[in-house]
């Protein structure tokens, strides 16, 4: 729950303030840059009942003290641990995350995130369903999940499936990075404010300020996103309907001397193949389901992923062994077989399935 922040001081990795109008949400887990444990995801769940129930409440912040990172994920090392001693617990803590997405998502007070750093993976899935997403300069989004094995979770298949010209499939088959230009242009933050501004946003939401004009008035343009010369390519190559065509596609553009086709290869070429191929069948099947739909897929998968070898394969070689060889398998992307991607999205045993409650009754409950 705590970790020393100093010689003497203690700060919990979650604190949950209030002050006037405004409650905040600090993470605080600094040195694992803000990777969110499954207690430091009970403590969030357990406070928004309560602003939702607090009529003196106007506003939620949510606010990192690391200066490099929002939240850089999950802590994935505790899952793949647990998935060896005690794999209910494992499940129990993503079912606890994707209810945690939902309640966000249905949270009905303006919740702004100000984020400036790394906002991947678990990170994501706390800040995408705010109502007011803010980036300072040092922003950068990444779903990195194909790299560990896994896949992008936490309901941001909702969203990337809806991103115009294919740059969702992009990002959540390659796994890269974009920075604030970019998640501005295709929505994923709503505003692009100077970090050492942040400070004063709180103290004007704290005072009851109107969050839109305050905002809206710090709003810096962030000029040209940084796909804006690789849109014509991204789309043509990621709308294939296989991993394969999709590189197919990326390598004849390589070979008519197209680098950026030729990057992403490479980068396709280290992430988990079974990975890539549940990603594009769950992206594009999220084009037709809501969000609390993906989420019940997202539980399937997981829960698959932690029965499979890639997942802990790939934690282990990113974050325990740190190695960077991963051996992942099947280890060719042709040797992942339809029967291997069906099973990932198979029906759970009757009773352990994501049952979310729908919107409305989250809302009747004042969740
Ligand atoms: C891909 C990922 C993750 C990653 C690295 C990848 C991920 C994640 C972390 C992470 C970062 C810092 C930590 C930690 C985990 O790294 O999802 O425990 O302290 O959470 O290449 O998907």
């Amino acid at each position: 729950m705590t970790v020393p922040a100093g010689d003497d001081l203690l700060i919990a990795d979650v604190t949950i303030g209030r002050s006037g109008a405004m409650a905040t949400i600090g993470l605080n887990r600094v040195k694992a840059l803000n990777a969110l444990t499954t207690e430091m995801r009970e403590t969030i769940a357990a406070a928004i009942p309560t602003f939702s129930r607090d009529p003196n409440l106007y506003i939620v912040v949510l606010r990192s003290s690391s200066p490099k990172a929002f939240s850089a994920g999950g802590d994935v090392r505790e899952l793949v641990a647990w998935g060896r001693t005690d794999p209910a617990r494992a499940k129990a803590a993503f079912a606890a995350e994707y209810r945690l997405n939902w309640m966000l998502e249905c949270f009905s007070k303006p919740t702004v995130s100000l984020a400036d750093g790394l906002v991947m993976g678990s990170g994501v899935g706390i800040s995408i369903y705010n109502t007011h997403r803010v980036a300072g300069e040092g922003y950068r989004f990444a779903m990195p999940e194909t790299a560990i094995g896994l896949f992008p979770d936490v309901g941001v298949a909702h969203v990337l499936a809806r991103l115009p010209g294919e740059v969702g499939t992009y990002l959540g088959l390659t796994g890269r990075t974009i920075g604030r230009a970019e998640a501005f242009r295709l929505g994923l933050v709503t505003h692009c404010i100077a970090g050492r501004e942040f400070a004063g946003i709180e103290t004007q939401l704290a005072d009851a300020q109107p969050v839109d004009r305050l905002l809206d008035g710090l709003h810096q343009d962030p000029g040209t996103g940084e796909l804006a010369m690789h849109r014509g390519l991204i789309a043509d190559c990621f709308a294939a309907d296989t991993v394969e065509a999709i590189t197919e596609r990326l390598a004849r553009s390589a070979a008519s001397g197209h680098e950026f086709a030729a990057g992403i290869l490479t980068d396709l070429a280290k992430r988990s193949p079974t990975s890539l191929k549940i990603t594009l069948r769950h992206l594009r099947s999220a084009r037709t389901l809501d969000l609390r739909s993906v989420l019940a897929v997202d539980y399937r998968l997981a829960c698959h992923c932690l029965d499979g070898h890639d997942f802990a394969e790939g934690v282990r070689a990113a974050l325990i062994d740190k190695d960077n060889l991963p051996v992942w398998s099947p280890a060719r992307i042709t040797d992942v077989t339809q029967g291997m991607v069906d099973a990932h999205f198979a029906a759970l045993r009757p009773g352990e399935e994501l049952e979310l409650p729908t919107r409305s009754e989250m809302q009747a409950a004042r969740v």
